[in-house]
């Protein structure tokens, strides 16, 4: 017998084993993989969080904010921009919330911010809410709830809100700058900015939907205008006739004056900014440009062609996600008492 078959079996013992070797690895890093899972979700938000911490939490949020709207419906859109600005600076901690100290100067203070409203409101909800049960809910989670409330209240969309999220202790100017994108802009840009955040193309377009309410000031958008490239011209994605009539609205030096975004229709939650968005009548170029990529102008032209859009579904998906942008969870931050302020 040539040694090489004597040889053959054992070789193929080897392999065998060598065979099992490899599913068992691969079975335990499974395993592995799946208890990570499993922990981090523990460690994640979830619906019902308060459940049987604060039964009363969501009636007491949207009591206190039906008050407010019903009063002044333009708060809604106010309430729904707030969460966002918590959520892409330091993750969804309530840091938009705290005010600047003798030492740092907070989010609320930054130029992005210097349009925010509606801090009142959130202040009414955290003592209505401490009212029920002190010390429970974190003023992020407060955010959160509002948002959706508010959206819900002026017939929006209604989604659960995962809840669980802790307040941060830390609030900086600069980074509400660094990490909000702003409205000048481009598609690239803007994608940039959502994928350091964990959101996509989807994600984007379905959130630039929040514009369908709300107003914007001429000092958001009068670069269009007014020099857009530094020859005196006018941002040539912008409707022409539609720049004469916000040249009207905005003379170039204007900080106080502000315009719908969805003309006619900003106080209605629908798929309407995305039919102005196609009349390149959006009111920022960030708008504009959810028409220079396939994924965003796809999803804008479906919204528009179909008798059951899913925009509201999808809004209510979108908006989950961002919620959970870099959260904390377990005992990280604390539950603050004045949204405000940070614990002392
Ligand atoms: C895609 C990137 C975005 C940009 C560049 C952007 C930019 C802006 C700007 C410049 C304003 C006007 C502020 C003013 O002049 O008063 C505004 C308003 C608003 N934004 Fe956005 N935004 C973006 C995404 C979002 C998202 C993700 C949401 C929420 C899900 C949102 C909700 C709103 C709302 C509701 C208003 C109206 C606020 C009011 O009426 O007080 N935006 N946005
Ligand atoms: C936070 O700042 C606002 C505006 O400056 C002020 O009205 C409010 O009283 C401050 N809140 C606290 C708790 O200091
Ligand atoms: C327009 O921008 C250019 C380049 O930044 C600048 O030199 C020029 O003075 C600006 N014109 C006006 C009217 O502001
Ligand atoms: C869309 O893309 C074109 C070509 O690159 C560019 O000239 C235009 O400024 C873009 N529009 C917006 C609104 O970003
Ligand atoms: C709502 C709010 O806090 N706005 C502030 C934004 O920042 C400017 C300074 O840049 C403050 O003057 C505003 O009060």
């Amino acid at each position: 017998m040539p040694p090489t078959l004597s040889a053959s079996p054992l070789l193929a013992e080897l392999q065998v084993s060598s065979l099992s070797l490899f599913y068992i690895v691969f079975f335990l890093q499974l395993f592995a993989v799946l208890l990570l899972l499993e922990y981090t979700n523990s460690q994640g938000l979830q619906v019902g969080f308060y459940k049987n911490k604060c039964r009363d939490l969501e009636p007491t949020v949207i009591k206190t904010v039906a008050h407010f709207i019903w009063r002044a419906p333009s708060l809604a859109p106010s309430l729904l921009r707030l969460h966002f600005h918590d959520c892409f600076v330091r993750g969804c901690d309530g840091s938009v919330l705290l005010n600047s100290t003798s030492t740092t100067q907070a989010e609320k203070d930054s130029i992005p911010n210097q349009t925010l409203r509606g801090f009142q409101v959130i202040d009414a909800v955290k003592a209505a809410v401490e009212n029920v049960c002190p010390g429970i809910v974190s003023c992020a989670d407060i955010l959160a709830l509002v948002a959706r409330d508010a959206v819900l209240l002026i017939n929006g969309p209604y989604w659960e809100v995962p809840t669980g999220r802790r307040d941060g202790r830390v609030s900086l100017a600069s980074e509400a700058l660094a990490n909000l994108p702003p409205p000048f802009f481009d598609i690239s840009a803007l994608k940039a900015s959502f994928n350091k955040k964990g959101l996509d193309e989807k994600d984007l377009v379905v959130l630039s939907g929040a514009h369908t309410i709300g107003i914007g000031h001429c000092l958001s958008f009068s670069s269009r205008l007014y020099n857009f490239s530094g020859k005196g011209d006018t941002d040539p994605s912008l409707d022409p006739n539609y720049a004469i009539r916000l040249k009207e609205l905005c003379p170039p030096t204007d900080v106080t004056t502000f315009v719908q975004m969805d003309p006619g229709s900003s106080k209605i939650f629908d798929t309407h900014y995305y039919k102005i968005v196609t009349q390149r009548r959006g009111l920022f170029h960030s708008d504009a440009s959810l028409l220079n990529d396939t994924v965003t102008k796809t999803y804008i032209e479906t919204q528009l062609k179909s008798l059951h859009p899913s925009f509201f579904k999808d809004f209510g998906v979108s908006m989950v996600k961002m919620g959970n942008i870099e959260v904390l969870t377990g005992s990280a931050g604390e539950i603050r008492k004045n949204c405000a302020l940070v614990n002392s």
